[in-house]
């Protein structure tokens, strides 16, 4: 390859990475959504960012789970698991990791659509509390 089509390569490759910042700061990435299911007498909140997630990027999400009388719960083994029902489609599953009053996992929707994002909080010996949320990729 001579120098000038390097020159043009490099150039064409700065050109994209700019425009996904832009898009990327266009489009709201900041905002956060919150959902709250009950299950086992624990009540799980997820809370994502982006929202709504994009498809096929990696999102943040924060777990907090509280128990019955309203204690954050911060003992609990916490797996994240997105599956895409109409597709019969799973994502990676992910090990929320503990972060401050919950717990902190990525959240990957493979594709633009509708997920059923499945959170069990394991607590000791106890049964496994399960939730389901609905999340819309776009
Ligand atoms: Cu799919």
């Amino acid at each position: 390859m001579t120098r000038v089509r390097w020159a043009a390569l490099v150039l064409l490759l700065g050109a994209v990475a700019g425009c996904a910042e832009r898009q990327a700061g266009a489009d709201g990435t900041g905002k956060t959504c919150t959902e709250s299911k009950d299950s086992g007498g624990l009540t799980v909140a997820l809370a994502y960012t982006p929202c709504p997630i994009r498809g096929g990027q990696s999102a943040s999400g924060h777990i907090t789970v509280k128990d019955s009388s309203g204690a954050v719960v911060k003992d609990a083994t916490v797996k994240v698991l997105p599956e895409m029902p109409s597709m019969n489609m799973k994502s990676g599953e992910q090990d929320a990791t503990p972060n401050g009053d919950g717990y902190d996992s990525k959240l990957v929707l493979g594709m633009g659509g509708d997920w059923t994002v499945k959170v069990v909080v394991t607590r000791g010996s106890a049964a496994p509390a399960e939730v389901s949320y609905t999340l819309s990729a776009k």
